[in-house]
């Protein structure tokens, strides 16, 4: 088994049932085990401005699966909960990223880990060093990237939400 870290989102529709329902689905993939998941942190959009902020969290995950399987797995939850095709950047009503693979770096069209863009986005960062401050990317922790990327733009902890995508994890 080895240590995995994903990264949610979402910003259409009820995002937090949405991020919910995708980690109950994740959960349930077998060879994905989910160990901790952040808080919810209300974030502005990236990229594409013009569209509805965002939820985002990150989970801490033990696989069974390879990079290419989990990163195929991340890709049938979002087909699952119909996520529709738009533009790149653009609102969506879940989104399930493979940030990074414990041991892993590596460069395919498909797939490159670490992600190549984490350390520039606020809205991977900060659940991401409430999950593992220590791991290492680069040269720094992942505590110290999100100390050094600052705070601008909206990304904050959404109390309420937290507490509803905990409420629906929990629930029978
Ligand atoms: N995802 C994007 C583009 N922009 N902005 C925020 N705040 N959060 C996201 O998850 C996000 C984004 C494409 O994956
Ligand atoms: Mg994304
Ligand atoms: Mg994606």
């Amino acid at each position: 088994m080895t240590s995995a870290c994903l990264g949610l989102g979402a910003n259409l529709g009820d995002r937090a049932a949405q991020l919910a329902e995708a980690l109950l689905r994740l959960g349930a993939v077998d060879g994905i085990h989910l160990v901790a998941v952040s808080p919810v942190y209300r974030t502005a959009p990236w990229g594409v401005e013009e569209q509805p902020d965002f939820l985002n969290l990150c989970v801490r995950i033990e696989t069974g699966l390879a990079p290419p399987a989990l990163l195929a797995a991340c890709k049938g939850v979002e087909a699952a909960m119909g996520r529709q095709v738009r533009e790149r950047w653009g609102p969506r009503e879940i989104d399930v990223d493979v940030l990074l693979v414990a041991g892993v770096e590596m460069e395919t069209p498909g797939l490159t880990l670490p992600h190549p863009r984490m350390l520039q986005r606020r809205f991977v960062l900060a659940p991401l060093a409430d999950l593992v401050p220590d791991w290492i990317v680069g040269e720094r922790t992942i505590g110290e990237h999100a100390v050094e990327l600052g705070a601008d733009d909206l990304c904050e902890w959404d109390e309420p939400e937290s507490a509803r995508v905990q409420m629906l994890l929990s629930a029978p």
